[in-house]
């Protein structure tokens, strides 16, 4: 086995017991490719649990995430069904490590993109857009990692959750965003912080995935990257996200 499948199964591992590690940068240099490739490697082996794969999501799309998280790049990560949290449920904090929460927004892939698509094209391929919340949660020790290391751990994805889908607009600019817990508000920004909109995020997605050679089959779920900074996720916290025009989501936190 190969150090990269080494490094693949360790954090997946890591991921499936909730047991921070080391970040991997700090044991041998690894370049953005071959981030991807432990980070494919990766998830095979979630593939493997009986997860399959349900979508893509973009990272570091906003200044705010940017800024939070000290990196300078966009970056993307693959959905898998174990992910999936039904908006109302309940979260089980004990399956994650130190998890956080951040407000998205979220569209549903309606035809196979298999090639990279300008922003004006998107609207075809899709027939769904909504609010979303992505939990996510670090693998390594203290939330802390190079964009190398983020990458190869799936970009910190953890869980999601959606609201209803809506009808899809042009137009989703200016739509404001925000972040609540417990009825306070945690955070707000607007879609325009994602890439200046969030079809261009999509775009990015599909340049990515082509480029990665995923495929994009119907039903599959983008999420666009967060607006705003993240949230650590604390027992009972009962959780809202609202996006203007796209609706409502959130979960409960055991
Ligand atoms: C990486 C994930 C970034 C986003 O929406 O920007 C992300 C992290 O912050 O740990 O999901
Ligand atoms: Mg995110």
């Amino acid at each position: 086995m190969n150090q990269k499948q080494l490094w693949a199964l360790r954090l997946d591992q890591a991921a499936d017991q909730a047991q921070a590690i080391a970040q991997l940068s700090l044991e041998s240099a690894f370049d953005l490719n071959q981030a991807y490739e432990i980070q494919r490697l990766n998830i095979e082996e979630r593939k493997r649990r009986g997860f399959p794969l349900v979508g893509l999501k973009m990272g570091f799309t906003s200044e705010a995430k940017m800024k939070q998280m000290g990196v300078n790049d966009l970056i993307w990560g693959r959905l898998t069904k174990d992910m999936v949290l039904g908006s109302g449920e309940t979260l089980a904090l004990g399956n994650f490590i130190h998890p956080r929460v951040e407000i998205e927004v979220a569209f549903r892939i309606a035809k196979t993109i298999d090639r990279e698509l300008q922003p004006e094209e998107c609207m075809e391929y899709v027939d769904g857009v909504c609010a979303a919340l992505e939990v996510i949660d670090s693998r390594y020790e203290n939330f802390k990692f190079s964009l190398e290391d983020v990458v190869a751990d799936n970009c910190s994805s953890a869980a999601y959750v959606l609201g209803d889908w809506m009808p899809v607009s042009e137009n989703l600019n200016r739509l404001n965003m925000v972040l609540f817990a417990d009825g306070e508000l945690l955070e707000q920004g607007s879609s325009d912080d994602i890439l200046g909109n969030p079809w261009k995020s999509l775009a990015a997605a599909t340049r990515l995935a082509f480029k990665y050679k995923e495929t994009l089959q119907p039903g599959m779920v983008v999420l666009a990257g967060a607006a705003t900074a993240a949230h650590f996720l604390k027992p009972g916290m009962q959780i809202k996200g609202v996006v203007d025009q796209l609706g409502v989501c959130g979960f409960q936190v055991a």
